[in-house]
């Protein structure tokens, strides 16, 4: 049956950032699609938090926190998921931060440390995780890209051009994993409401750009991303890699 193409059953996800929003969300489905989530975050509390909240709804659940910066945290990380809880067969690369200003008074510090968080740290655990799958010649990995791969606003400067960046480390990886049977694709939320975004949809301005702006006339919500994350994660993409897919209500499509 074509339906069992997206069972994952018996299969393990890490996904960074994920103890709230987008992030735990995509897992939330994950797990509900069969998958033990391997919840990873900053804040530790709140991941054993969300955890514990899926165990009790009989999801496979648990947690692994690494400060995704470090070579030496995200080795040991994914080794201690390989010893401890089981093969790690799909990484969600998903912590990020945007934070704001204008491109000519940016301090080095600040546009640092978006380059660090969301495009190193995804090459970095995106690296440890292929060591263990291209030996098993198997695996799945997701980045997490934004409607900033398409285009920037001002003052999103560093996390537009990081989200950019995410595109091609998507089909860099592609060119060199895809021959061990690897499949890594990239999502691009439009705007969805979380608790990230709702400084921004809570003025009526924003919020009505917003709603302008995207065909479907509305903020997307977190469990809409869902259905590409299982595709990506399933065995119904095993041909397809290096892609982004947007998820943006038409967004993308309109002038
Ligand atoms: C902004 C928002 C966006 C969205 C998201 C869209 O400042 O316009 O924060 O960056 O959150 O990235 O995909």
């Amino acid at each position: 049956m074509s339906i069992q193409l997206f069972d994952l059953t018996g299969k393990n996800v890490l996904i960074t950032g994920s103890a709230r929003g987008l992030g735990l969300a995509i897992g939330t489905g994950l797990a509900e699609a069969g998958a033990q989530f391997i919840i990873s975050d900053v804040n530790a509390e709140g991941a054993e938090k969300s955890a514990a909240e899926l165990r009790a709804r009989g999801l496979k659940a648990t947690t692994c926190n690494f400060d995704v910066t470090s070579d030496e945290a995200v080795k040991n990380a994914i080794d201690k998921i390989e010893k401890e809880i089981g093969t790690l067969d799909i990484l969600v690369n998903n912590a990020g931060v945007n934070l704001r200003g204008a491109l000519e008074e940016m301090e080095l510090a600040t546009w640092q440390k978006v380059i660090d968080i969301n495009l190193t740290a995804v090459w970095r655990v995106s690296k440890f995780a292929a060591q263990k799958m291209i030996p098993r010649k198997r695996g799945k990995i997701i980045n997490i890209a934004s409607l900033m791969t398409f285009g920037g606003r001002p003052t999103t400067g560093p996390y537009t051009a990081t989200k950019t960046a995410i595109a091609g480390l998507t089909r860099a990886m592609t060119v060199e994993w895809a021959q061990h049977n690897i499949q890594i694709n990239a999502i691009g939320p439009g705007y969805f409401l979380t608790d990230m975004t709702k400084p921004l949809a809570d003025n009526p301005e924003f919020d009505g750009w917003v709603k302008m702006r995207t065909p479907a006339k509305r903020w997307g919500l977190p469990k809409e991303l869902v259905g590409l994350a299982i595709f990506y994660a399933s065995s119904a993409s095993d041909f397809v890699t290096g892609q982004v897919c947007y998820v943006d209500g038409g967004w993308t499509s309109n002038l």
